[in-house]
């Protein structure tokens, strides 16, 4: 009998979970991956990093998770999920959420392996043919800034985010000087950068007029405040740029009060996109019940996996918020491969976040997406369709790296 055919006539010793492992590498940045082996000798793969915390989600996993795994049948998604979550007493935040996505999105590549089907197949089928995605164009300064969206266009890029170096900051958030490649987390300790609102409000609406004179009105443009304005501001901020037609204005102030947003709702009309840093259901809830966001943007690697996510863009689909999921280089291939079936598969689906990760990253982690006009599309081999190479690996040995900090003139701490 294949091992398609004892699944689909419910073997149960063949899924049986007998081991699972937790490996560590830093291809060009640091990642944490979940391999789950069953009976059969079928594995799957589940992305468990996160960034500048890599190691505390790998021993929750090693101390916590794994040695419930072992002897579970690898087909019980779901009855794991909850035996994950509402089986722990301290339940939710990003270390936890983690973990779980991690072994629910490796029990999922696992289900796809054995029914011989891709992930988008078993959620469902498909609903479009390619996902579209964007890239992050960014420079020192406005000229700069114009001339990488460029560059994305000329790669066949239908959206880009854009960010710009602020006069007389050092280092503002997503300006990077080495091309296609983002990585914030750049030393053992938090570097230090500086911040200044009334700076950045005067740069950014003059960084999109110049966009729109240069690129035309059609292409799709993005931006990332990454939590740093008040709501009154982040409100200005949205009606500065209604003139340029944003497809969305990112993370405009923090959500930890979602009240926050109805300031900016009762202003501008520009869309705003929200929660790359939540990782449950509840986190989303309030902004999507309330109509205050148009995007949401959590990813399947640090909000429970598939199963949870599944279930945070069905209640988004009520309000007709769409998904944009969070796709930094610190979201590993296997996030990706996931991400992509996901999104070729989900109803309401806005648009897929696509930072090129880097040449060693990509060979240790053998994958079938591809890129095209724009587009991502996922591949056909069963499961996500990522796998590891877990010799390479080992030649990448973990380098702590920590997100930086970002402080006012006067020493005052802020929001990074
Ligand atoms: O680890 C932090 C990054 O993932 C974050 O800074 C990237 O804001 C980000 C984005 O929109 O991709
Ligand atoms: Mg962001």
């Amino acid at each position: 009998m294949s091992i398609a055919q004892s699944v689909l006539q419910g073997s149960v010793r063949d899924r049986q979970i007998v081991a699972a492992r937790v490996i560590v590498t830093s291809p060009g940045r640091n990642f944490v991956t979940l391999k789950v082996e069953t009976r059969s000798g079928v594995f799957g793969l589940g992305d468990a990093t996160l960034n500048g915390r890599e190691l505390a989600v790998a021993a929750y996993l090693e101390h916590h998770v794994i040695p419930n795994l072992i002897g579970r049948d690898a087909g019980c998604i779901e009855d794991t999920w909850q035996f994950l979550y509402r089986g722990a007493y301290w339940r939710r935040g990003p270390v936890t959420m983690t973990a779980i996505a991690a072994v629910d999105v490796a029990l999922w590549d696992i289900l796809g392996k054995m029914a011989g089907l891709p992930l988008y197949r078993l959620l469902g089928g498909r609903s479009r043919e390619g996902v579209l995605v964007y890239g992050h164009a960014s420079g020192r300064d406005i000229e700069e800034a114009s001339a990488e969206v460029a560059r994305f266009v000329s790669m066949g890029y239908r959206a880009v985010r854009a960010q710009c170096g602020v006069p007389g900051l050092k280092k503002p958030y997503g300006v990077t000087r080495e091309k296609n490649a983002y990585e914030p987390a750049e030393s053992e300790l938090p570097a230090e950068t500086l911040w200044s609102s009334p700076a950045y409000l005067e740069l950014v609406p003059k960084l999109f007029d110049r966009l729109r004179a240069d690129h035309g009105r059609s292409l799709e443009l993005l931006h990332d405040v990454h939590h740093r304005l008040a709501p009154i501001e982040a409100a200005r901020l949205a009606r500065d740029l209604e003139p340029y037609r944003l497809f969305w204005l990112e993370d405009a102030t923090p959500a930890d009060n979602p009240a926050g947003f109805e300031l900016i709702r009762r202003h501008a009309v520009t869309p705003l996109a929200v929660g790359e840093v939540f990782n449950s259901i509840f986190d989303c809830k309030g902004l999507i019940e309330r109509q205050l966001i148009d995007f949401i943007r959590t990813s399947i690697v640090h909000a429970g996996g598939v199963t949870h996510v599944r279930r945070i863009a069905d209640l988004a689909g009520l309000y007709q918020v769409r998904t944009g999921f969070h796709g930094a280089t610190d979201l590993s291939p296997v996030t990706m491969g996931a991400a992509l079936h996901f999104d070729t598969w989900v109803a309401n689906f806005g648009i897929q976040e696509y930072m090129h990760h880097t040449e060693q990253t990509l060979e240790v982690f053998p994958h079938d997406y591809t890129f095209r006009d724009g587009r991502l599309y996922c591949g056909e081999s069963p499961g996500h369709g990522v796998d590891i190479d877990e010799q390479l690996a080992q030649r990448y040995p973990y380098s702590p790296r920590q997100l930086p900090i970002a402080r006012l003139e006067d020493g005052t701490m802020w929001d990074w």
